[in-house]
């Protein structure tokens, strides 16, 4: 009887916690520009290499911002003994949100520069972190 309440417990447990991994993602940054809002989320939290960054965005009306030319660039200053560097990174129109490689390529500084463009309007979204 004592095993058979273990295993319920353990099956409990661990359903919980594959719904909890599921759920929420790793990494989620929410940003605002001039009434835009950008939500970027990813499965991982930002680390050197390639980074897989699903960005929604949303317009002053609060509806998603759909077929919107987005461009995502990452910039990061001059360090001691190396010249800034500056990336524009490939974007995918996924319909619903925009899909970004984000290929960091060492660690340090990033300003990261999130361009969207649709009917002539442009909003610009800029963050930075220290990777
Ligand atoms: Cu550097």
């Amino acid at each position: 009887m004592k095993r058979i309440f273990q295993f319920l417990v353990l099956i409990l447990v661990s359903s919980f916690l594959v719904a909890c991994s599921q759920g929420k993602p790793a990494y989620k940054k929410e940003l605002q520009s001039g009434g835009y809002k950008a939500i970027i989320t990813s499965d991982q939290p930002p680390h050197v290499g390639i980074n897989k960054w699903k960005i929604k965005i949303y317009g002053p009306d609060g509806k998603l911002l759909t077929g919107a030319k987005v461009s995502v660039n990452g910039y990061m200053p001059p360090m001691p003994g190396m010249p800034e560097m500056s990336f524009d990174y490939p974007v995918k129109d996924k319909g619903s949100y925009y899909e970004a490689d984000v290929n960091l390529s060492m660690a340090g500084t990033w300003q990261i520069t999130i361009k969207a463009e649709k009917n002539g309007q442009v909003v610009t979204f800029k963050f930075g972190f220290n990777l």
